[in-house]
């Protein structure tokens, strides 16, 4: 192969079209600009895919902190243990498939938590804990073992529920 050489002229011809030409510097920053943008996309496409193959949004299930909760042991609004509907869980107990993701909202306008176990037990939060759900918020929690998982608000613990895995 031959080597390349910058002659006199053909270095003079680089110098004078740089000169002469300044327009090709806009046509370099279209193209950063462009590679830019594609591979903005790319990558966007690509976190959202990856996150799609992680949390499977169509395996996503949810569970409602309603309006109330935090009254639900009290006066007029007394929970209504097993039958319960208004308060507290919505719904209060929910069977779903391995791989599943339980998503909590909490539509109250307090504190609430999600927390694995019974207000007794010595195995409290070991398997999920939402800690403090503040009005609004939302915890996610994906259910990768078979077992029947109960869970209650530490804040109210009259606030019961249950997950069944399938
Ligand atoms: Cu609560």
């Amino acid at each position: 192969m031959k080597p390349y050489l910058v002659t006199e002229d053909s270095f003079y011809s680089l110098k004078h079209e740089a000169k002469t030409k300044p327009k090709k510097d806009y046509a370099g920053i279209g193209a950063v600009i462009f590679t830019f943008t594609v591979l903005s996309i790319v990558i966007g496409l690509s976190i959202y895919t990856a996150r799609q193959i992680a949390y499977g949004q169509e395996n996503e299930v949810i569970v409602t902190i309603v309006k109330g909760s935090a009254d639900a042991g009290s006066g007029e609004n007394k929970y209504d243990g097993e039958k319960h509907s208004g308060y507290g869980f919505d719904p209060r107990e929910l069977t779903i498939e391995k791989g599943t993701i339980v998503k909590w909202i909490n539509n109250h306008t307090t504190i609430h938590t999600i927390t694995s176990g019974k207000p007794s037990s010595n195995t409290v939060g070991t398997a999920f804990d939402s800690s403090y759900l503040n009005a609004g918020e939302s915890y996610l929690h994906k259910f990768n073992k078979k077992g029947t998982y109960d869970y209650y608000c530490t804040m109210y613990p009259f606030m019961k529920g249950k997950i069944i895995v399938k």
